[in-house]
């Protein structure tokens, strides 16, 4: 990497007036998200080091296991958002409830909000597979400088002001977005600075990957099955290749780099899939929307969806806008009959 590329510091700096309220506070919390993201790698390199891996003994709300990394990177990223006193309220899926934050002289007059998955897909996390954080930014509805409420907190996506990721990969990159367009900054670990690696990211026109558990073949849907059969077929550009990591961050960076369709249907066990509405698929629906791709739960765009709660589920089809538009004709066509 050149000496010369941007560093993610100084994107900031220059993109602040572009900002929809360029206050400087959006710009002050991406920063301390992308600090926080530093301290999580930092862990995450070296968990095969020392004992920080397997589960910490406690279930989070789903009642699965949680790690002792996701643990942990739910205190850097809440600590450090509320150190910096940069937000009023943060909502994480390891975290019952929503956190109301008040300011230093207890008056707390910061406008946004802070939703996040700290450490998607850690099952991978016990076998050197790639992890992520996902990150979703609102400004709050309710007055300022009064505690924050659910209702800050339960916007539809498209009312996102800014979202990301951090992937913890081969290298580590964040990818975000404040609404012009998707950046990709790599860590230089040597010196700790984020370098814009991948300026304003696009899926390619052309999809050729997709991404689905198909272990859970016999529970999807009539319309997942058979758009699944259409990508297996030998027909004009098909078949398709099937790539699945189990780790949504990373299986959508290579789909948005590469082209193609991430699924996780409802199934008839999970009626409503496995991802989270409001920390994993609303920022990733935001990213892709930006990125020319499309999100939707089948039927309907992700971000037009009204939250009713914060651990809501939604099935969710994401990637290039062809291939979501194809799995959503065998949403349809099937949809009377199941
Ligand atoms: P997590 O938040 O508990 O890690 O679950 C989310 C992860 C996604 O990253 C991934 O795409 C999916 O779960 C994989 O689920 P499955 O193992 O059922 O295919
Ligand atoms: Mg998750």
């Amino acid at each position: 990497m050149t000496q010369h590329n941007k560093t993610l510091g100084e994107f900031i700096i220059n993109k602040q007036s572009e900002f929809k309220y360029s206050s400087g506070e959006l710009s002050r919390l991406i920063n301390s998200i992308r600090l926080a993201g530093k301290i999580v790698n930092h862990e995450v390199n070296k968990a095969g080091l020392v004992d920080i891996l397997g589960t910490a003994g406690a279930e989070n709300i789903q009642g699965e296991d949680q790690q002792k990394l996701d643990v942990y990177a739910n205190e850097v990223f809440i600590n450090t958002l509320v150190n910096r006193e940069i937000v009023c309220g943060i909502a994480s899926e390891e975290e019952d409830d929503f956190i109301s934050i008040k300011g230093g002289n207890s008056k707390n007059d910061n406008k946004y909000v802070v939703l996040m998955d700290p450490l998607d897909g850690s099952s991978n996390i016990d076998v050197n597979v790639s992890v992520g954080t996902i990150f979703s930014i609102y400004r709050r509805v309710t007055p300022s400088g009064t505690p924050v409420t659910l209702e800050d907190f339960l916007q539809p996506g498209n009312q996102q002001v800014a979202a990301g990721y951090i992937v913890y990969g081969t290298s580590t990159m964040i990818v975000y977005s404040t609404g012009h367009g998707v950046n990709g900054f790599t860590l230089n670990p040597a010196i700790g600075t984020y370098y814009l690696s991948h300026p304003n990211m696009k899926f390619p026109e052309k999809g050729n990957i997709y991404s689905v558990n198909e272990g859970n073949y016999i529970h999807f849907p009539k319309g997942v099955k058979k758009y699944i059969k259409y990508c297996q077929e030998e027909k004009d550009n098909r078949p398709y290749t099937s790539r699945y990591i189990g780790s949504l961050v990373s299986d959508f960076h290579r789909n948005m780099i590469k082209g193609g369709i991430y699924i996780y249907p409802s199934t008839s066990k999970n009626p409503n899939g496995k991802l989270r509405l409001l920390y994993e698929c609303n920022p990733m629906a935001f990213l892709a929307e930006r990125a020319g791709g499309k999100a939707s739960d089948g039927f309907t765009r992700i971000l037009d969806i009204k939250p009713t709660e914060l651990h809501q589920r939604v099935p969710f089809f994401c990637g290039n806008t062809e291939m979501v538009e194809k799995a959503e004709k065998f949403m349809n066509k099937t949809y009377k009959k199941e």
